[in-house]
């Protein structure tokens, strides 16, 4: 499958895996996976996908430089930015001292208020460095605000911090205290 396919079906594979599973008729379970089997034949009865082989979501892994999705034992799972309203359980973890949020200046002014929330998502979603944060924030503002987020002083007051990928952290709200 040539690259441009495979981003579009990484982009259906989201829809399916983070945000609209009922759409292919999918249920997630209480981690996020569903059968491979089941997501290629829930895309090939779409017109668009009739030819998707299970193969493909592989391939759109290995040629991806984001970690998106996970594929384990005849299962798949995209690894964060869930937005169904059933909460995937992810795994608590003690985050690194310090994680970084790349936003817009304007969100930025927010959150140093209110804090780091979900918003449309079930988690808020960190980057374990600055350069990563700086990207998450070039996809919606040519001007990033990187901000700095005392994970560890956090988690050592209650907050929950989740594994999502090697360089994405999940939290739930983060107060304002601990962002600069
Ligand atoms: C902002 C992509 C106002 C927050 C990325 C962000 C990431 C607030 C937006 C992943 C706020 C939510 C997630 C507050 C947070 N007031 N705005 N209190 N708290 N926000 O897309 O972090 O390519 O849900 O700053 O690379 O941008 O899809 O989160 O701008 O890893 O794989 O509300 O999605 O990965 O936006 O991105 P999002 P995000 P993929």
């Amino acid at each position: 499958m040539e690259e441009h396919r495979l981003n579009q079906l990484s982009r259906t594979m989201a829809y399916a895996l983070r945000h609209a599973p009922e759409q292919f008729s999918l249920t997630l379970d209480a981690e996020g996976w569903v059968s491979v089997q089941d997501l290629a034949a829930a895309l090939q009865r779409r017109r668009a996908w009739r030819d998707v082989q299970e193969g493909d979501f592989a391939a759109v892994i290995s040629q991806s430089e984001k970690k998106r999705y996970e594929i384990r034992d005849g299962l798949i799972r995209a690894y964060y930015g869930h937005s169904t309203p059933q909460k995937v359980t992810k795994e608590p973890a003690i985050p690194p001292e310090i994680l970084w949020h790349g936003t817009t200046r304007s969100a930025a002014n927010t959150i140093c208020r209110e804090g780091l929330k979900p918003m449309g998502r079930q988690y808020t979603h960190l980057s374990s460095d600055k350069e990563t944060a700086r990207q998450v924030a070039l996809r919606r503002t040519s001007q990033p605000a990187i901000l700095q987020i005392a994970a560890l002083q956090a988690h050592q007051q209650g907050i929950k911090f989740y594994l999502g990928n090697d360089s994405v952290w999940l939290a739930e709200h983060v107060p304002p205290q601990f962002i600069q």
